[in-house]
């Protein structure tokens, strides 16, 4: 299988992971997946997650 991560971190906007077969987009804490899968959308309110 390839790691489409490796190129242009397989389109996501945050994090790729690598499957077999596929791969996924994913988005940091205090971001949520975007309907489109590949880009995230805004923080939510920082005082949810404060800086540990
Ligand atoms: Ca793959």
């Amino acid at each position: 299988d390839t790691n489409e991560c490796d190129t242009d971190n397989g389109g996501c906007e945050q994090t790729c992971t690598d499957s077999e077969g596929s791969f996924t987009c994913g988005c940091r804490t205090g971001f949520s997946r975007s309907v489109d899968a590949s880009s995230c959308d805004g923080q939510l309110n920082i005082t949810d997650f404060p800086p540990s």
